[in-house]
């Protein structure tokens, strides 16, 4: 087999100038995107995986064992659980975490940790229960997966089928990845509540994809396809589209299928090679698709964190999302590690620092979330100016529409009232855009308010 598309153009930017917004530590250029710099929170340890929930806050992990939910408008965190038999040792610990995609009736969190069972270290995927302040009521999903102090994944996310994905490490066993009957060097395809989907390719197994060595990302586009960085071994560290059924070739494969040893099994075993590989290896781990006007040099890419190599990649894909055009390289070195991203849906970026993690070298308040925004966000700039500007889109809302207003407004907080005044909702306003949801909404007229230090603006809406 012939090594697949891969034309990769290597840009390297990074210039930092002075900023200018409040918490501001610099401003680069995205191409000619002006996008500014800031720490949202530091002195954390190990941040493992940060997602931005449907409460508008972002939720994070960290090794040792704690999940947070942290105000993105302030960097205010409240740690929300601490899981006692978390096993972090080596790469082990608390590690991926996932919010069920229906969470406002079903308020479900999914994490996976290391635990020990008697000498052994194990891995297991578990569910809380939100309560509106805190997780509860633990209940195991699948544990006893063989893991290890090095090698056990795990990212998690859920598809649009509804289905939740987990990558799993080989466990420092290499056998572990061709075995189908181990869950350890795969990724699984797992039912919400925790049972194996009809429809997977190996009857009554969770086993969706094998041959995996060690993947830590994992994302999908809005078209369906799961995208999975994985760590190589001394060389190859690749993206990965992740199809039903295929065998992505560990150990018997690194990269591509180029080498004489590799290409009999690639054929015999129906591999899928990567869309990108990387030697030297850049020590691959989390990814998002980024798809946002905010940053348009960005728009159909997969953003990638690197470990080893200390930078933020950008991948701009093909317009059917098959294969990789480009590459460009971002914050080399400046911050150090880089273990998972983010995207809010306003197109902000999401960065964890890892520096803590025994691999690296902590600078003055490691480690730490960094926040990459566009100064104009595209977002709003479609708006006519006029401080007074306030869009609903759709209007009637039926469930969820997007709110436009002037940045000069500095907005802080938005109220909607209903039609005899009564307030039915309220949040703060952390960004020039947002999103309303009226599916809890009676049919009716609303009022929605926004305030800020200049004034208030409002504008009605009506729920069908
Ligand atoms: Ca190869």
């Amino acid at each position: 087999m012939k090594k697949t598309t891969c034309h990769i153009t290597v840009i390297l930017l990074l210039m930092l100038t002075m900023g200018c917004s409040e918490r501001s530590e610099g401003q680069i250029n995205i191409g000619s995107t002006v996008v500014d710099t800031s720490t949202l929170i530091s002195d954390i340890d190990t941040p493992w995986e940060i997602l931005w929930g449907p409460d508008n806050f972002l939720w994070f992990t960290e090794r040792q064992g704690t999940v947070s939910r942290l105000n993105p408008a302030n960097g205010q965190r409240t740690v929300i659980l601490t899981i006692t038999d978390v096993f972090e040792y080596g790469e082990g610990g608390l590690l991926g975490m996932a919010l069920h995609p229906d969470f406002q009736t079903q308020p479900y969190v999914y994490l996976v940790y290391n635990y020990t069972s008697g000498s052994s270290i194990k891995e297991r995927l578990v569910r809380y229960s939100w309560d509106g302040n805190s997780l509860t009521n633990q209940e195991t999903l699948i544990e006893g997966i063989s893991a290890n102090s090095y090698h056990n994944g795990s990212r998690l996310v859920f598809g649009p089928d509804g289905k939740l994905y987990m990558s799993t490490g080989d466990a420092g066993n290499t056998s572990n990845s061709q075995n189908m009957n181990s869950l350890s060097g795969k990724i699984l395809r797992i039912n919400p509540d925790g049972t194996v989907p009809d429809d997977n390719p190996f009857s009554g197994n969770y086993i969706w994809t094998t041959g995996h060595r060690n993947a830590q990302g994992l994302t999908f586009s809005p078209d369906g396809i799961l995208y999975s960085s994985e760590h190589g071994p001394d060389t190859d560290d690749e993206l990965n589209i992740i199809e039903t059924g295929r065998n992505y070739g560990w150990p018997q494969v690194a990269g591509f299928c180029d080498l004489p040893a590799e290409t009999d099994f690639c054929s015999e075993n129906n591999v899928r090679e990567p869309i990108a590989a990387w030697t030297p290896t850049l020590a691959v781990a989390g990814i998002s698709y980024y798809d946002h006007p905010g940053i348009p040099e960005w728009q159909h890419s997969i953003l990638m964190t690197s470990l080893k190599a200390g930078k933020l990649v950008s991948l701009k894909l093909s317009s059917d999302g098959m294969s990789i055009m480009e590459q460009a390289d971002w914050f080399v070195n400046h911050y150090g590690r880089l273990r998972d991203i983010c995207v809010s849906p306003d197109g902000r970026v999401y960065l964890a620092v890892s520096n803590r993690d025994g691999r690296g070298t902590p600078r003055q308040g490691d480690d730490r979330i960094v926040e990459i925004r566009a100064v104009n966000s595209t977002g709003i700039s479609t708006i006519p100016a006029g401080i007074n500007t306030l869009k609903i889109i759709p209007n009637p809302v039926k469930g969820e529409a997007s709110v436009y207003f002037n940045e000069k407004l500095k907005a802080t907080g938005y109220t909607i009232y209903d039609q005899w005044g009564k307030m039915v909702a309220r949040d703060i306003v952390n960004s020039t855009g947002f999103k309303i949801n009226t599916v809890l909404f009676n049919s009716g007229i609303y009022h929605l308010k926004i305030s800020g230090p200049t004034g208030t603006v409002s504008s009605a809406f009506i729920v069908p």
